[in-house]
């Protein structure tokens, strides 16, 4: 009897611990995104349903991006599935371009500049990885190409966007951002072919992501 109330004892003091103490809060991964979104407000294979940063000890020089989506379909061309931020006063992005080239379906760069998809922005191709059974696209990104940020440099303002082109909506001449105010207007998130994480509501200041913290 003795034994048991022990026992017990012990578990309650376990439980009250786990539950009093603090545990650190470590960000950029799949359970501490930086960037986390409505679900069911896009297409599934463009619904982004977060995104992180990470680097990871054993590859010190790269950065990489995720981004999770509902669903993947990478039979879909022209498809634009972009992560941004910004770090000393800069703006960067890597996207995972799907439908472009027949040789090179599926595409991964890395950019430099505001334009990212017009001819302003400093462009590279990167390696990367679209797992289509996770619905997971990551990018890595040398950090040479970021000139090397020392430990503890902050990226902010961080934000996803995936987005696809022309289709029939294209082809009567709504680009992406109109097309999304259409649909947003109709009431028709299904069908919307342009996600913003954070949302973008119209009128209203535009949200970002938690920062991201560079380790190595
Ligand atoms: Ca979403
Ligand atoms: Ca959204």
């Amino acid at each position: 009897m003795i034994m048991k109330g022990k026992i017990l004892f012990f578990v309650l003091l376990v439980l009250l611990s786990t539950a009093i103490l603090p545990f650190p809060v470590i960000a950029g991964d799949d359970q501490n995104p930086e960037i986390v979104d409505t679900v069911e407000d896009a297409r599934s294979y463009l619904d982004i349903e977060k995104a992180w940063f990470f680097e990871e000890e054993s590859t010190p020089n790269y950065l990489y991006t995720t981004i999770k989506l509902r669903n993947s379909n990478v039979m879909m061309p022209k498809q634009h599935l972009t992560v941004h931020w910004k770090m000393d006063d800069e703006i960067y992005w890597t996207i995972c371009s799907v439908g472009y080239e027949a040789g090179q379906w599926i595409h991964f760069n890395f950019g430099i500049g505001i334009d990212y998809w017009y001819d302003r922005a400093e462009v590279f191709d990167i390696e990367g990885e679209f797992d289509k059974e996770s619905g997971t696209v990551t990018c890595k990104i040398p950090k040479s190409l970021l000139n090397d940020p020392e430990p503890g440099t902050i990226l902010t303002d961080t934000s996803s966007e995936c987005f696809e082109r022309f289709g029939f909506f294209g082809r009567l001449g709504f680009g992406p951002k109109m097309r999304s105010i259409l649909f947003y207007k109709l009431g028709l998130p299904e069908l919307q072919v342009q996600d913003f994480a954070p949302n973008i509501i119209p009128g209203e200041e535009r949200e970002y992501g938690k920062d991201y913290i560079i380790k190595y």
